[in-house]
């Protein structure tokens, strides 16, 4: 199963147009620029999902590279509340028993939860994390080798001094009636630490080797955004470690003496969407500003080009990109403008609907919805917008072991969902 366990302009105005959160993105302002030409002629159902204007008047850079045609899933949808009341849940993963690993971001509490529903006290032992705003306790993912091991690993904001950071800690987990962890270690602390609440990433992904990728954002101040592209730095970055937090000796800049050996790729924006497909390919969802959420296929050694190139704006309407491509620089596989606010993402193994094999899944924060994208030769060609009808920001989707679609929402009293085919 493929599985997720995968022209700048005057200073101070500038720090105030970057401090908006993606997590509250405004509603998308209409107007400016025309909308965006579809290339085939759409019938009344091929039409792309997205009817509101984009916010820019950027073109693709290729045909299909947004506003994929609608889709629509065949299959009727049961969609099962598991449970209720988790305060602003981030991140969900299985243990093999079958119970379910729940953050609370900024509680910073670590729950355990069986199938049915039924929450664990908070495992006692995690460190103390910095759950301002967009801060807090982030992922968590269980080792591959976690029968033997007992270990499990999240990120989090690091309370620090002069601000935090984004660290990934392990330690191995009691998961009796009082859970805990022990033998907790830091294994990875982004740097450089700066004073900022948002914008630090944090998506783990194991990969089949037993290294791990860390999504690591450029924390939204304009400190931190000028280092998206600086290997010195890894903010802006994706990374690849280690268990022990080590840059493995076949990451991409490892000789260069002076930059960060653990860099994997850079020149992004932050990434809270990532996962490997069934190649083991990363691919990730990038927050753009306003305009400009990127689905990109994440390679070693390659510059992603945030802030240089882009299809987004400032959420003040002013410039951030004079063009989107340029030499050098990746083009996404695939772009939003108005934003979804992604988080989250799986690549559906076709276990339990058929005719998702393949497809991506996506939460979607200030849409509202879970989006499905197909894809074809690592083209988009459809999108879809689900559980609308909750009219609930989608934090986080996981594929269960049972094939079920497993979804929280972004809610001081958040939902678990469970997606299923429904019984006829
Ligand atoms: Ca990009």
């Amino acid at each position: 199963m493929p599985s997720r366990s995968l022209p700048f302009f005057a200073a101070a105005w500038l720090l105030t147009a970057s401090a908006t959160a993606d997590d509250a993105k405004p509603a998308p302002r209409g107007g400016k620029g025309s909308p965006t030409t579809p290339r085939t002629e759409p019938t009344a159902d091929r039409a792309p999902v997205e009817t509101a204007p984009p916010n820019t008047g950027f073109k693709p850079a290729f045909p299909g590279q947004t506003r994929a045609p609608a889709v629509r899933t065949t299959t009727a949808l049961q969609v099962t509340e598991v449970a209720k009341g988790l305060d602003t849940p981030w991140a969900l993963t299985f243990l093999p028993d079958g119970r379910m690993l729940v953050t609370e971001k900024l509680s910073g509490r670590l729950l355990i939860m069986s199938p049915d529903g039924k929450k664990s006290p908070a495992v006692s032992g995690l460190p103390k994390v910095d759950g301002r705003d967009q801060g807090g306790l982030l992922d968590v993912e269980v080792t591959p080798d976690f029968a033997q091991s007992n270990l499990i690993y999240w990120t989090y904001y690091e309370p620090r001094e002069g601000g935090n950071g984004l660290a990934v800690a392990r330690g191995k987990l009691s998961s009796g009636a009082a859970p805990s962890v022990s033998n907790v270690e830091v294994v990875f602390r982004m740097q450089p630490t700066l004073d900022s609440t948002k914008h630090a990433g944090g998506r783990l992904v194991f990969a089949p080797d037993g290294n791990l990728y860390v999504t690591l954002g450029e924390r939204s101040i304009m400190q931190g955004r000028v280092q998206a592209r600086d290997l010195k730095s890894h903010l802006g970055k994706i990374v690849r470690i280690s268990p022990e937090g080590k840059a493995p000796s076949d990451n991409p800049f490892v000789k260069q003496s002076g930059v960060k050996p653990e860099i994997w790729s850079y020149g992004h924006r932050n990434v809270l969407s990532a996962a490997l497909d069934a190649q083991s390919r990363l691919w990730v969802v990038e927050m753009g500003p306003r305009g400009g959420d990127e689905l990109n296929l994440v390679q070693k050694g390659k510059d992603y080009g945030w802030p240089v190139i882009g299809y987004g704006e400032e959420y003040s309407g002013g410039q951030i990109h004079e063009k989107t491509q340029a030499a050098g620089m990746e083009q996404p596989v695939y772009y939003w403008d108005p934003v979804i606010s992604p988080c989250g993402l799986t690549i559906y193994s076709g276990k339990l609907f058929p005719e998702w094999k393949g497809n991506f899944f996506i939460g979607g924060l200030s849409s509202k919805a879970l989006v499905r994208l197909v894809l074809d030769k690592d083209k988009v060609v459809g999108e879809e917008r689900l559980l609308q009808s909750q009219k609930a920001r989608i934090r986080e989707v996981v594929e269960g072991p049972d094939g079920a679609l497993y979804v929280l929402t972004d809610d001081s009293s958040g939902k678990l969902l469970k997606i299923t085919p429904k019984k006829s």
